[in-house]
């Protein structure tokens, strides 16, 4: 397996050497490596993107290992707080741990990838002490301006143990988004299990694998997102760490189907997590044959996304992007969409404006754009926001302007 690059010798999780590789995206650039105007003709880093599973733990992981420098320091622009839909998403959650946890000034909030602070903030408000862990430095400072004490740091055993050495413990360990992009996972788990009170609660989010393939979401492969997670596998990593899976709630129409795992020492598992765990068993989701035929199922979204836009191209149609999203990225360069098919990719994001796509190079511009130059099609590359978009540009509709969903295949929505 070792093809003289940095690739996994191992399962991130059970260290099983029995990884079955199931799709080969290509060599890609980094999905959040967007390319500054002075780098535009310059060499980028590629690597390959090939996904395996492990027949022994479950874990879906990427094999390629690129330094989380590189990936979250160096080169990352995401920040949180462009989507509302996120943002009120992550208030719920904030409201809910406060009433269910009684939480008050006496308690201790940890969210580990806290970016800018969009969900910490809420605890802030309501007089709730936090910390934020998060080592991209703009995001780091941005929660830091916005009153959210913030580290900015990777977290893992090592800063866990010195924070408990401080006299800290988390009642709450927060972990959004952040477990996928985490290379070593035994150490990352073990800093939660280090750092949680012995009453505490964990909750994780994460995309859900079932609905990566069963929705053929290929898009949210990318070099920052080295493990792709179900009930199973989660429910494994946190048993060999002495933490337990307590609960499952799941949220479809967070970024294509999102699990959050509540997770803590006590011994017990709701309804809903029996139920998840069953369900993923008997569906075969914790074995190799669930996988075998998606990479034929991505080939053909990808034929079928090249015949649509190809053909529009060819009846003079003018297509933009919308969305500079890490899933954006992929899009574009596992499939080859370049700068001949879609023209420049909108994004409400202002620290991405001004910079190119990686690999393929368009424009990003800010979203004003659809109505200045009414492109005739819009690709939704963060078509996980959908409905959030398509109601922000209601007048581009309204002129005539179409959106175009790339998955779970390819479709020109109607009005
Ligand atoms: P978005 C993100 O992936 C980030 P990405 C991260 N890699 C992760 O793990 C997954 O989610 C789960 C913009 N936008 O969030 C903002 C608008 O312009 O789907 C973003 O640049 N207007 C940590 O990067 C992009 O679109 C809008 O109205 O694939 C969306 O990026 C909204 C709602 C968003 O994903």
């Amino acid at each position: 397996m070792d093809r003289g690059r940095a690739v996994t010798p191992a399962c991130r999780s059970c260290g099983s050497p029995r990884l079955e590789a199931f799709l080969d995206l290509g060599v890609t650039p980094l999905a959040d490596a967007l390319v500054r105007p002075e780098a535009v003709g310059q060499p980028e880093d590629r690597f390959p993107l090939d996904v395996a599973f492990c027949p022994d733990c479950t874990l879906v992981q990427i094999l390629e290992e690129v330094p989380p420098e590189k990936l979250f320091v160096e080169n990352y622009l995401y920040f949180s707080s462009f989507s509302d839909h996120l943002l009120d998403h992550a208030k719920r959650h904030v409201d809910w741990l406060i009433n269910e946890r009684s939480l008050s000034s006496d308690s201790l909030v940890v969210e580990l990838a806290s970016n800018d602070g969009y969900l910490l903030k809420n605890f802030v408000n309501r007089g709730v002490p936090v910390l934020g862990i998060d080592p991209a430095p703009d995001q780091s400072a941005a929660a830091i301006a916005a009153g959210v004490p913030t580290l900015a740091e990777f977290f893992g055993v090592e800063l866990a143990e010195k924070l408990r050495s401080e006299g800290k413990a988390a009642d709450v360990i927060i972990a959004n988004n952040v477990l996928a992009h985490v290379p070593d996972l035994n150490g990352f788990v073990s800093g939660m299990a280090t750092l949680l009170a012995d009453d505490g609660i964990i909750t994780v989010e994460n995309p859900y694998v079932r609905d990566l393939i069963d929705h053929c979401e290929f898009d949210t492969i990318y070099h920052e997102h080295f493990c792709y997670y179900s009930c199973t596998s989660i429910d494994r990593l946190m048993q060999r760490h002495g933490l337990w899976l307590n609960h499952v709630e799941y949220f479809p129409n967070l970024h294509g189907g999102t699990l959050r795992w509540h997770i803590g020492r006590r011994r017990d598992r709701s309804d809903a997590a029996e139920h998840y765990l069953q369900n993923e068993h008997d569906t075969g989701l914790d074995t190799i044959d669930y996988y075998g035929k998606f990479a034929d199922r991505v080939g053909s979204v990808r034929q079928q996304l090249l015949d649509l836009l190809g053909g529009l191209r060819a009846d003079g149609a003018s297509i933009a992007g919308y969305g500079a999203a890490a899933k954006g990225s992929t899009m574009l360069n596992a499939t080859g969409i370049g700068r001949d098919l879609v023209d420049y990719v909108v994004d409400r994001n202002v620290h991405k404006h001004g910079t190119f796509m990686p690999g393929t190079h368009q424009p990003v511009l800010g979203t004003e754009a659809l109505l200045e130059r009414q492109p005739d099609y819009v690709l939704l590359l963060a078509w996980n926001f959908a409905e959030e978009i398509m109601a922000q540009q209601s007048e581009y509709a309204a002129r005539g302007g179409r959106f175009i969903v790339p998955v779970p295949e390819p479709e020109v929505l109607s009005g």
